[in-house]
């Protein structure tokens, strides 16, 4: 059997890249696709380095479908950036193109392959540590749905059906709580009771969007806040990674996710659930750079902002515990019971959130009535 790396090396050569392979390490990113960082040496001794990405496909059923999406944003922000906000200063994601003229190669036995650009001189943060920080990937997040406002929705495909669709995932707990095909559920009532008495709310943004409240967009649909990278030495945000869930959704999903994984100091598995808490510098440093980075909301966004965070965090912790009940099958794990531990984070969050949701919101009216972005509070 070939070794690992000489496998990366190969999958590597399926793809435009200049140069000689130098090296290849799997880099822990993310709890779905598995990520590889790869060197390449150019004869003037120059190294550049590139990602290659395997797509899940349990995850993507129709992974040919995600790299549609992700070559039409791609190309639209860099067309937009170019022609439109005239500044080639910035790194961008950009895909490469495999043999046979696609921009992902296809591995008999080893799935679909895709390789990005890696954006020089940045990191991510699992935990927000300053408000600079997530003023900065608040504001990348809404920058990205202002540069992705123009792309007609038709041209973005549904890959994954009903992604955040609250009440749909709330069935799917419950449908596996009724089969608990591992004897899981005993000793859960404590998490099933607190998710059964947020039932009323669960639906919120999917009514004001039927109701046409709320507006479908062209949304990233996964705004944790380490897919932002951060320039090591400014501290600001350079670009959002991850595309692959880029989707028709709704703005407060994305605004959701990010207050989910920026507003807390605790880790997303943190066992000690007196560390989840809601930092308001953060949830307002959230605000701003949102409100700077995309100019678009509409009263009904504005008015679910603090709700929103919520919501995802309960629509997450759902999604965690389905996975425990059902064996661990969608979420990566490293130890025994962790999507146990992500679930009650996220409990926990919602908890915190709806103590201070009237005081987050209340900042949020301030701050839109002093822009202007209505007229009153
Ligand atoms: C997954 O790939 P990653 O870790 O950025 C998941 C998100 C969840 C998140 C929870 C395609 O995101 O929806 O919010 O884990 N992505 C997919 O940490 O399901
Ligand atoms: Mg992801």
């Amino acid at each position: 059997m070939k070794n690992h790396l000489t496998q990366i090396q190969e999958i590597a050569n399926e793809f435009a890249i200049p140069g000689n392979f130098i090296s290849a390490m799997e880099v822990d990113s993310g709890h779905i696709n598995s990520t590889y960082l790869v060197e390449f040496g150019s004869d003037d001794g120059s190294k550049s380095r590139y990602v290659l990405q395997r797509i899940n496909e349990a995850v993507f059923p129709d992974p040919r479908a995600v790299m549609r999406n992700v070559e039409v944003v791609t190309r639209h922000i860099n067309w937009k950036i170019l022609r439109v906000k005239r500044d080639s200063s910035g790194q961008t994601l950009n895909l490469f193109p495999a043999r046979g003229g696609r921009f992902h190669a296809e591995i008999e036995g080893d799935g679909i392959w895709r390789c990005y650009n890696f954006i020089e001189g940045c990191c991510t943060f699992d935990v927000v540590e300053s408000p600079r920080q997530a003023y900065e990937a608040a504001k990348a997040f809404g920058s990205f749905q202002d540069l992705v406002s123009d792309i007609p929705l038709e041209n973005i495909e549904e890959t994954i059906p009903d992604f955040h669709n609250t009440p749909q995932r709330y069935k799917n707990l419950m449908q596996a709580v009724a089969e608990d095909p591992l004897n899981r559920v005993k000793g859960l009532k404590k998490e099933l009771d607190f998710v059964r008495s947020n039932k009323a709310t669960i639906s919120r943004l999917i009514d004001l969007r039927n109701a046409g409240v709320l507006p479908e967009r062209i949304t990233h649909n996964d705004t944790k806040i380490n897919n932002v990278m951060i320039d090591s030495e400014t501290d600001e945000a350079v670009c959002v990674i991850d595309l692959d869930t880029v989707m028709p959704g709704l703005s407060l999903y994305d605004f959701g996710d990010m207050v989910r994984t920026a507003v807390s100091p605790a880790a997303e598995d943190e066992q000690d659930l007196s560390r989840v808490t809601v930092r308001m510098p953060i949830f307002e440093a959230l605000v701003e750079g949102y409100l700077d980075g995309c100019n678009c909301l509409c009263e009904g966004e504005i008015d679910n902002l603090a709700f929103s965070g919520g919501l995802i965090a309960l629509e997450t912790g759902m999604r965690f515990l389905t996975d425990h009940l059902l064996g661990d099958i969608y979420f990566k794990t490293s130890r025994k019971n962790q999507n146990l531990d992500r679930a009650r984070t996220q409990f926990q969050l919602v908890k915190e959130i709806e103590k201070r949701e009237s005081e987050m919101q209340a900042f949020v009216n301030r701050l839109a009535k002093t822009r202007g972005t209505r007229a009153a509070g």
